[in-house]
Order: C-alpha cells, then structure tokens, then sequence
C-alpha cells in the first residue's frame, strides 16, 4: 500500500528487535558504564593525572616571579637555561614558554617542594620522562603541586601538546640530588591538591 508522509501507516508495520540486537545493546551499554566508571577510577589509582591547585594567574606576573625565583637560586647554566637549587621545602616555579622550559630544577631527593607550573603564551603539555606523568599547562593558571621526588637521577620534561614550529625542540630538566638517607623507588607526585595556596600564583 502507498503512504505518505501525510498519513499514518496503520497496525504494526514495523519488524520487532531481533534478540541478538538486544544483547548487543546491552552489551555496549553496560561496556559505556565501565569506561565511564574507568575515568574516576583511574584519575585516583594510575597515578599519572595527578590532581592539583588551579589559581588564576596573569602570564606577565608569572613570568616576574619565575624570573625573581632564577635570581635568587641561580647555581649555573645548563645549554644557556638557568639552573636553580631551590632550599627543601620551598615553592618552585617552572615555566613553560615557545619553546623552553625555565629553569632547570635542581631538587634534592626525599626532600618536599611546592610546584608552580605554567605557560606564558600558548597550551604546553607537561610529561616527565620516563615516568608517565602528564598535565596540560594552560597560559593564565597556576598549577600547583606537592611533590617529593624519591629518585635521583636526570629527568627530562618533554612538551606533549603541540604549540608551533620548535615543539620537537622543548625538552627541560629536572635533576635530583642523591640523598645518602632516603633509598625510596620511583617518584611520585602527591595527587592531594597542594595544601599552600599560592595567593594568585604570583607569590
Ligand atoms: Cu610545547
């Protein structure tokens, strides 16, 4: 019979769901539910989304603050970059600019530090090699955590988010310092949001 799209067509015209349709549904449905539920789970088990402080801060204060920081720990230069060996417990800041990470980090292992961390122009993305620790590095916030390296040796910071022609060339440092007491494996970032608030980020 003919229809239009101006009448109904009548009865049960259409063929109902097969079974088998049925359990596949149900299946991506319920396979849905353990991605989604994956996401939490592993923001707090996999340890390398770590969760910090966000705090506006504006760029240009950003960069004063690192470059006061520089002045006041500088030690020496490693390939033109400033090298600075911040006192334990102290607040550290890194900047993440086209196409460089400022300074080189000279951290003692065992020791604490609150990290500062941000971009002064574009999207960075902040991934410590070889440990799997990623972030992004926004331009207008501050990301702070409490870390505790346990490991001494040389990392490199790597720019996982590509911002422009000299990407492949944005490699920073961070070196840790043997202390002769501490024997701990691995390092870790704290994934409890950094306690101290950073006033602004532009402490
Ligand atoms: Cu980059």
């Amino acid at each position: 019979m003919y229809h239009s799209g101006l009448e109904a067509p009548q009865g049960i015209w259409w063929k109902p769901v097969h079974g088998s349709e049925k359990v596949w549904a149900t299946i991506a449905f319920a396979w849905c539910l353990v991605l989604f539920a994956m996401m939490p789970f592993w923001h707090l088990r996999g340890g390398q989304n770590p969760s910090g402080i966000r705090h506006r801060v504006d760029p240009v204060a950003f960069r004063t603050r690192v470059t006061e920081f520089i002045e006041e720990y500088k030690v020496g230069t490693d390939n033109q970059i400033p090298v600075v060996e911040p006192p334990p417990g102290s607040h550290i800041y890194l900047q993440g600019a086209m196409w460089s990470w400022t300074p080189v980090l000279r951290l003692k292992q065992g020791a604490e530090y609150i990290l500062h961390l941000s971009s002064v122009d574009v999207n960075h993305g902040f991934s410590l090699y070889p440990l799997n620790i990623n972030f992004q590095v926004v331009p207008g916030y501050d990301y702070g955590l409490r870390i505790t390296p346990h490991e001494a040796g040389e990392f490199q910071i790597v720019c996982n988010e590509f911002c422009g022609i000299g990407h492949h060339l944005m490699v920073g440092k961070v070196v840790v310092v043997p202390s002769d007491d501490e024997q701990a494996a691995g390092t870790t970032v704290d994934t409890a949001a950094a306690a101290v608030a950073t006033e602004g980020g532009s402490r």
